[in-house]
Formats: structure tokens, C-alpha cells, sequence
């Protein structure tokens, strides 16, 4: 055993510290770094199942053209040729790349720097424009610059803490449980949900108010004006730090209270506890970043606070979350096409500042394309060759059907990438192998502005690349190796804080000038540090924002309601997000078995009422379809939805999953501002499908599938696992599916009843399928068993054919200890009345602890039910 590597989780943006020991044999232990300030010991479901994600079986290992093997001289060569051409025939505009907040600072920094500086072209977009364009927009309207004030120990220090459509719980989980415990240890603290949703993070919460989606605008404002009313301002910081409150109160002070669809009483409350406490931290996320009124939400919400004075001091302070791990790196190095680098943008100041500390060759002067946009130039053909890089955009982008015909019709379409099958990979015709977690070297920044490393600990695999190692190739083919002869992560890093610290004099936020003279065992071991602020580390708590004025500004926001607005053709509102043991497109949460368990198939949350008028039941199999494109995915319906909202997890792609791919249907509105798309609002119907079969297949080797209607498909042990249900005959998809199963199955097939079959060679289990007429929920779990055995005695094969034990497990709860819910419920049945005491009996929720507030809910469920 080699020693430990600390290095930082690659999913969410709370930037957990782990500590990951190699075992020699390709994979390794993974263990939080108790020393690492985000984390501090924890570790949530998702990076505690990260050993299970470093096999190579599917990752992308050489260089392709058009399908075919190449070289890296010629793959490097085709790239940088294409890109010259395109640039001399059409000139800079028709060439773009579209990046991403999981892409590390330093490869980041180098995509943007070729582009801006030597393509002489703006136009490129990462992902962060699906993410953090509206909180980036409107920090700058708000300070002046793109900066988050506060730190993660706000939360633990406040007295309310006040999250706006986040779902800590499942997102965030670990920054959830330094909330939870913080709560737990001061129960005087106050936790409000603003969310139209009932998630898990309502869990610790005070209040939930489930408002109208869209109605955030008008929340804040009812709020200001309320605050404002009753003397709850801070008139030394109003005065001294800022500007234009009299325009932001006249607009709030005309605001609808009833637009937000919430009891007065709620509002009151809320109002009350806002007023009457000192201390409160809002934090927001998605449900405020991804709207048609995102920009709009954000200043409404700061307002707020510049109104209280109640910003850049301990335990106060709005607090824009980050998604991915290097969402705010990306925002650091300024690759949004319409930020410059550093925190600068496109002033002329700025651009003659940027290019001289390059010595650029072709400067960028004007801000490019946004991510919706610039797909939309990319399938208009304006757009003639676009590379992309650690992000699959035919999956989370929306329309995303439009995206995949933008891509297929591309001259010039390249994509570097560490998983060799994703929907993005399929489409484009240059696949670069790129390094993935496990490989990569460089830093990241988490929301709270620190800086980690990552460091590698496995060794590169086949011909991948790290992405900068990649564009600097290209760089150098182009003419301009000089730029780009850097001899590792080391110099770039250098080269990005002297960048951030050069002719800066506190003009600019980002400053990590004094980095640039780290030598390369002081980069190697950095310890992880966080960046800016004053002494203790916050910013804004005395003023000195970054108008000119060095004054902060009040935007008026008058309430807008989302562009596309139900009708009665399509009457209800389609929500998307998260779910909590799946990681976006899941290219890498996908291939663990323990988190298949929480949450295996596509589904579509609907109301009971909306789902009783359609005739849905749970677990039917239902079409939603809006302007733009379908999806088909399971029923699941709960009353946690508001009536007349739906909600679907973006995760599932077409690799997975026939037709749950739901961003082929989600539209592609954006807000005015920051180009942000509105993905958590699109107008849909929902009809249920008439499905004569359904099944369920264990394979250990992949199955073809017939043509469908709907299926999933999830990693088992050792084994593929399949759901599915179709509309044709019974007889003839019996036939077909077979015949499929066995292609790649072969072996001795035995026919048992139930309409169960097998393939059972030697005594072991190759595959097994069941097909009836109704969904049996609980036939994966059954026969799961019958595949971790080597050998089946005679007794065994009977029970298989008869249809598997009969054990029905009702989901899983605990992804580290694999237990169900089923065995959750009978614990608590059999007098286990707490989480300690459902933790003693069946070992959920004492590990990472992501499904303690799931626990908790079937233990309120069972104390109601016995009350009732
Ligand atoms: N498990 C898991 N964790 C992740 C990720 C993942 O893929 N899986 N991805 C990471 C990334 S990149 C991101 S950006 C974050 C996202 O983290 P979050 O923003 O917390 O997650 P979402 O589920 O996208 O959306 C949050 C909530 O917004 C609510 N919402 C919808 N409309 C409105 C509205 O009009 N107003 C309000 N107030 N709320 C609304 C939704 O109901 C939803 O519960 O998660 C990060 N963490
Ligand atoms: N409907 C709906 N759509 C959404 C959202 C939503 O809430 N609702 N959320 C949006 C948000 S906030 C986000 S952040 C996006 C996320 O959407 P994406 O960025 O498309 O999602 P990922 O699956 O994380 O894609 C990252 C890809 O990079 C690859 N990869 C990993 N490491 C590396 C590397 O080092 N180099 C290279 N070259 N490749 C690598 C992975 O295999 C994976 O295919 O989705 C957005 N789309
Ligand atoms: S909370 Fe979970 S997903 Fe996020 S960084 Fe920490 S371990 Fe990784
Ligand atoms: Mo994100």
C-alpha cells in the first residue's frame, strides 16, 4: 500500500477534502481528510462512493476521428488545422469552445487564454451559464464585482439561516450536516426553506415556504418593504455603503404579496424572524439562479441585506452556493464569454491589460456567445467548428435534441472527454481521451472561495491527456508555443495568480498575486487556503465594494413571471434538479452499485390530485411532452409537489435510459441578463402511456434491447440490470427480448413459471428475465441475490424459477450499507424510535449520514400513523 494523497472531491462545490490510498491494483481507499476546513471528517454518500468510479472498462483511452483510432500527432494536427482554417475562411466569430466548472483552474485557464488571447475570439461558454451566470450578474449589478462575501462557518454562526431554492440536503450534503449539527448544538436557531417543493432539507426547517414557482422577486420585495416598514434598517450602512434604496423600496413597496401563492400568516412569520434577528445568512441556488427572472431574484435578495447592513460579518450575509467543484475556479479565470479573465472584463482598460500581460496575439475585445446561444449559431451553421470540453451538453442543455442536430450537422465538431460513451461523445466526430479525477492535477475553488488541490493518485491510463497538456498542443501547432510552454500545472497556476495580481491595487477582488512566486514543492504542497477579504477573510462588512463609488447599489426589481406560462394545453409546470446519490449525466455516479439504490429509474413527481385527473397511478409509465420535446419516464406520486407541478432529476441520458433524457423537452428560455437558462419552469402535459408488459432483466453481460417503449437501465454487482415495459404484444416482445438476452447470454435456457426465465450455465447464473402485465417493483431486488452466488444448489434454481424470495424492499435508503427502506421500516415497527436506535439495529445512517433525513421522515411517518 502506497501512502495516502489528499486531494479534493470532484463533485459538489462544498470541496470536500479526501484522502485517497491507492491499492496497487488500479483502485483505492477513500477516506475524508479530517484536516480539510470544507469537510472537516465528513463525507457524503456520493464522494464516500467514489472507489467505485475509478475502473477503466469504459473510459475513453485514444485519440478518434470519425470512429476510427488515431494518433495524437494527427488528432492534434486535425484540431489545430481545422481551427486555422475555419478562422482564415470565416474569420474568429465562427470558432467557439463550451467548457466547464469541472474542468480544474489550470486547464480552465489555458482553454480561455488560447481562445480570448490568441483566436481573437470571446466565444466561450462553460457550463457555469446553466449554473451561476444569474449570482455572477448579479453580485456585479450589487458590489461591483463577482464576489461572494461570506464564509461556510456563517452558517454554523447564524441565528436564521434562510435557503432559497437549494436542496442542501441532497446537494450540499455535508454543508447541510455542519448546519444540521450547528442546529442541533443551538436549537434557538432558525432554518427557513423557500422552495415550492417539500424536499429533504425541509427537515431541519422552521418554516417551508412552498411559494408559487417563479415568485421569488416578489417574496424579497414583499420582504424589503416590509423590513423597510418596520425600522428594521441599518441606516450608518445605507448611508455610508450604498446607493439607490429609495427606486428598489418605491418597486417592492407596489409588489402583490398574493403572487407568491403563500398564506399572509407565513409571510409574517418570515418577516418577523428576518426583522427581528441579527445574524441571518441567505443562502440561494438553483431554484433562483436557473430562472427567466434569476438576475433579478439575486438582487432582490441582496437587497435585503445591504438594507440590514447584515453582509461580510460573522453569520451574515446572502450566500450564492456553487454546483460543481470548480464552478467558482472557472469564474476566477473568467471563462463565461462575456467576463475577460481575473475578474476583469471587457473594458478597454481591461482587454489592453490582459493582452499585454499575455503578449496576445489576436485579442478578444467584445464578449461572445452564450451557452444557449451559441448552440443555437453552432446548428445555424455560423458557428462551423466548436470544441467541448468536461461537459455533455446533449444531455443538460435544454432542447436538447436542437443541441445533438447542432452537433451532427458541425463541420468541425471536437470533444475531449474521460468516458468514452456519452450522448455528447456520440455525436461529435474528434474524441480526445482526457485524464479524469483520480489522474488530474491542478486546483480548485469552493463557494466559499478556497482554494484545494487535487492530486493525482492513479497513473494516466491508455493516451489520455490532461486538458491543458491538450490545448497547449494545439496552442503550439497554431503558432503560438511560446504562450503556452508551460512545463506543468505549477507554471500555469503561477501564471493565473500573477495575472489576478497584476496593476490590481485593490481595484479588483480576485488577487492571488502573491502566489506567483510559489516554487514547485510549495504548489505541490499547498495546503488548502481561502482567498480575499479582509483579516477574517469576509468581505463588504465596512462597505468598500467595487462600483467606482466604492459603493454598494439597491436594484429595483419589479416581479416578472416566467416567459412560458402554462396553458391549457399544457397546463402543468415542469420542474427539474437533483436527486441525491446521482452526479448530472452520470457518467461517473452511474457506475456504482451502492448509489443505484436510491433513486433507479427516470421518474416524473406529480400530486396526487394531478395525477388521479390523468388516470396515473404509481409506478405507471407516463409521457410528458412540452413544445420543445418528450420524455417517458416512471409515474411517482407525492403530495411533497405543489398541485400543478411536476418534478424530474436531470440525470438520466439516453445511454441509460430510452427516453428519460428530460432536457429533450425542457425549454430553452433565458434570463435577459446573465443568459441563464430557465430550466426549473416548463410548461407541460402529462399523459399516461398504456403499457401491456412489463420485466425486469439481470444480465452479466450488456443486452441489446429491442425497440421499447420505455427502459432503464442500472449497475449491479457483477451484472446489468434492466426495467422496462412496452406497448406492443406480449407474446412477440417475449420473443424479442430473448433472443436479445441470450445474443450475449449464451447458455441453458430454462423456462420456470411467473413467466420467469434464466439462463444457467454450470450451475451459475448468467441472466435472468421476468415479463407479466403489471409492474412488479420488487423483482430486481429478489433476484438480485441469485447473482452474487457463484454455485445454486437445486433448491436455490427452484426458488429462482418460482419467481425469486419473496422479500419486497421498497427502495433503498442507505447507499454505504445498502439497507432498504422496507428493513428501515421494520426496525422502526419493531420499537426502534430513533435515528440512534435505527442506526443500532440496521446500520443506516451511520456512515456519511446523507440519508439521515430520510430516516427521520419514515420515523415521523410511523409516529403519525400511530397517533392517528
Ligand atoms: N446529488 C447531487 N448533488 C449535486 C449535483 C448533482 O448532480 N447531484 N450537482 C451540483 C450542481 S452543479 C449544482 S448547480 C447544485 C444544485 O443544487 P440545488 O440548487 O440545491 O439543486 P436543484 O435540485 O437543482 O434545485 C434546487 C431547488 O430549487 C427548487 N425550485 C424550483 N423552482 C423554484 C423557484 O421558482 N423558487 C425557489 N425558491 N425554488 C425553486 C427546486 O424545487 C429544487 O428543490 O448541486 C450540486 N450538487
Ligand atoms: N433540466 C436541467 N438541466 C440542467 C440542470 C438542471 O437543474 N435541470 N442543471 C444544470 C447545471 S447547474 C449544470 S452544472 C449542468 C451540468 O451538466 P454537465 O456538465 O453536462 O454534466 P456532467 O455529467 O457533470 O458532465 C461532465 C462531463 O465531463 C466529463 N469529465 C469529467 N472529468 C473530466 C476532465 O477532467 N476532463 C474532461 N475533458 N472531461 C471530464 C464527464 O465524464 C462528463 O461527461 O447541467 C445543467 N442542466
Ligand atoms: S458534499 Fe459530497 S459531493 Fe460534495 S464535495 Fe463533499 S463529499 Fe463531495
Ligand atoms: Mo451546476
Amino acid at each position: 500500500m502506497t501512502a495516502g494523497v489528499h486531494t479534493t472531491c470532484p463533485y459538489c462545490g462544498v470541496g470536500c477534502g479526501i484522502v485517497a490510498t491507492p491499492d496497487g491494483k488500479g483502485g483505492a481507499a477513500i477516506a475524508a481528510d479530517h484536516d480539510h476546513p470544507a469537510n472537516q471528517g465528513r463525507l457524503c454518500s456520493k464522494g464516500a462512493a467514489l472507489g467505485e468510479t475509478l475502473s477503466l472498462g469504459d473510459r475513453l483511452l485514444h485519440p478518434e476521428i470519425d470512429g476510427q483510432r488515431v494518433s495524437w500527432e494527427v488528432a492534434l494536427d486535425t484540431v489545430a488545422e481545422g481551427f486555422r482554417k475555419t478562422i482564415e475562411e470565416h474569420g474568429p466569430g465562427a470558432v467557439a469552445f463550451y467548457v466547464s466548472g469541472q474542468l480544474l483552474t489550470e486547464d480552465y485557464y489555458a482553454a480561455n487564454k488560447l481562445i480570448k488571447g490568441f483566436l481573437g475570439t470571446a466565444n466561450i461558454d462553460t457550463n457555469s451559464r446553466l449554473c451561476m451566470a444569474s449570482s455572477v450578474a448579479g453580485h456585479k449589478r450589487a458590489f461591483g464585482s463577482d464576489t461572494v462575501p461570506g464564509l461556510y462557518e456563517d452558517f454554523e454562526l447564524a441565528d436564521l439561516v434562510v435557503l432559497v431554492g437549494s436542496n442542501l440536503a441532497w446537494c450540499h450534503p455535508v454543508l447541510f450536516q455542519r448546519l444540521e449539527a450547528a442546529k442541533r448544538a443551538r436549537p434557538s436557531m432558525k432554518v427557513v426553506v423557500v422552495d415550492p417543493r417539500r424536499t429533504e432539507t425541509c427537515d431541519i426547517a422552521d418554516l417551508h415556504l412552498a411559494l408559487k414557482p417563479g415568485s421569488d422577486v416578489a417574496l424579497f420585495n414583499v420582504l424589503l418593504a416590509g423590513l423597510a416598514e418596520r425600522g428594521a434598517i441599518d441606516r450608518r450602512f445605507v448611508e455610508q455603503h450604498t446607493s439607490g434604496l429609495d427606486e428598489a423600496l418605491a418597486v417592492a413597496r407596489t409588489t402583490d404579496a398574493t403572487a407568491c401563492g403563500l398564506p399572509s400568516a407565513e409571510i409574517a412569520t418570515f418577516l418577523d424572524w428576518f426583522a427581528r434577528t441579527d445574524k441571518v445568512v441567505t443562502l440561494y441556488s438553483q431554484g433562483v439562479n436557473q430562472s427567466s427572472a434569476g438576475v433579478d431574484k439575486v438582487n432582490a435578495l441582496i437587497n435585503c441585506h445591504l438594507l440590514t447592513g447584515r453582509i461580510g460579518r460573522p453569520g451574515m450575509g446572502p450566500f450564492s452556493i456553487t454546483g460543481q467543484p470548480n464552478a467558482m475556479g472557472g469564474r476566477e479565470v473568467g471563462a463565461l464569454s462575456n467576463t475577460l479573465a481575473a475578474h476583469m472584463d471587457f473594458g478597454a482598460a481591461d482587454v489592453d491589460r490582459v493582452g499585454r500581460f499575455w503578449r496576445a496575439a489576436r485579442m478578444a475585445t467584445k464578449p461572445g456567445l452564450k451557452a444557449v446561444e451559441l448552440f443555437e449559431a453552432v446548428r445555424a451553421g455560423r458557428i462551423k467548428a466548436v470544441w467541448i470540453m468536461a461537459t455533455n451538453p446533449v444531455d443538460s442543455l435544454p432542447d436538447a435534441d436542437a443541441v445533438r442536430e447542432a452537433l451532427r450537422a458541425c463541420e468541425l465538431s471536437i470533444v475531449s472527454e474521460a468516458i468514452r460513451a456519452t450522448d455528447t461523445v456520440d455525436a461529435c466526430r474528434i474524441r480526445l481521451p482526457a485524464l479524469a479525477w483520480a489522474e488530474k492535477d491542478g486546483t480548485v475553488t469552493n463557494s466559499e472561495r478556497g482554494i484545494s488541490r487535487q492530486r493525482p493518485f492513479l497513473p494516466p491510463p491508455g493516451e489520455a491527456r490532461q486538458d491543458w497538456w491538450i490545448l497547449s498542443e494545439v496552442a503550439r501547432r497554431l503558432g503560438h508555443g511560446e504562450a503556452f510552454a508551460w512545463r506543468g500545472v505549477a507554471d500555469i497556476f503561477r501564471e493565473h495568480a500573477a495575472l489576478s495580481g497584476f496593476e490590481n491595487e485593490g481595484r479588483r477582488d480576485f488577487d492571488i498575486g502573491a502566489c506567483a512566486t510559489l516554487d514547485d514543492a510549495a504548489y505541490e504542497a499547498l495546503k488548502p487556503f481561502v482567498w480575499g477579504g479582509g483579516s477574517d477573510k469576509r468581505f463588504f462588512g465596512d462597505g468598500g465594494f467595487f462600483h467606482a463609488d466604492r459603493r454598494a447599489r439597491f436594484v429595483a426589481t419589479k416581479a416578472r413571471f416566467p416567459v412560458n406560462a402554462p396553458d391549457g394545453a399544457r397546463p402543468l409546470i415542469l420542474n427539474t434538479g437533483r436527486v441525491r446519490d446521482q452526479w448530472h449525466t452520470m457518467t461517473r455516479t452511474g457506475k456504482s452499485v451502492r448509489l443505484a439504490g436510491h433513486r433507479p429509474e427516470p421518474a416524473i413527481e406529480l400530486h396526487p390530485r394531478d395525477a388521479a385527473a390523468r388516470g396515473l397511478s404509481d409506478g405507471d409509465i407516463a409521457e410528458v411532452t412540452s413544445a420543445w420535446g418528450r420524455g417517458v419516464l416512471r409515474v411517482h406520486v407525492t403530495d411533497s409537489l405543489r398541485c400543478g407541478e411536476a418534478f424530474a432529476p436531470m440525470h438520466w441520458t439516453a445511454q441509460v435510459s430510452r427516453a428519460g433524457r428530460i432536457n429533450a423537452a425542457v425549454n430553452p428560455a433565458v434570463d435577459p441578463i446573465s443568459g441563464q437558462p430557465e430550466l426549473k419552469h416548463t410548461p407541460v402535459e402529462i399523459r399516461r402511456l398504456d403499457m401491456r408488459w412489463h420485466g425486469t432483466i439481470l444480465a452479466r453481460r450488456a443486452v441489446m434491447l429491442p425497440e421499447i417503449s420505455y427502459w432503464a437501465r442500472m449497475q449491479g454487482a457483477g451484472y446489468h440490470a434492466y426495467v422496462f415495459a412496452g406497448e406492443q404484444s406480449f407474446a412477440v416482445a417475449q420473443r424479442a427480448l430473448a433472443a436479445s438476452v441470450r445474443t450475449t447470454n449464451p447458455g441453458p435456457w430454462l423456462v420456470g413459471e411467473k413467466n420467469v426465465t434464466a439462463v444457467i450455465g454450470d450451475g451459475k447464473v448468467e441472466a435472468i428475465m421476468s415479463l407479466a402485465e403489471t409492474h412488479d417493483a420488487g423483482a430486481r431486488d429478489r433476484f438480485a441475490p441469485f447473482m452474487a452466488l457463484e454455485r445454486l444448489t437445486d433448491a436455490q434454481r427452484d426458488e429462482l424459477l418460482h419467481g425469486g424470495t419473496d422479500m419486497h424492499r421498497g427502495g433503498e435508503i442507505c447507499a454505504c450499507f445498502g439497507v432498504s427502506c422496507g428493513a428501515v421500516e421494520a426496525a422502526i415497527a419493531d420499537g426502534a424510535a430513533s435515528l440512534a436506535a435505527v442506526g443500532a439495529k440496521t446500520h443506516a445512517g451511520t456512515s456519511c449520514g446523507s440519508c439521515r433525513p430520510e430516516i427521520r421522515a419514515l420515523l415521523r411517518k410511523a409516529r403519525l400513523a400511530k397517533a392517528a
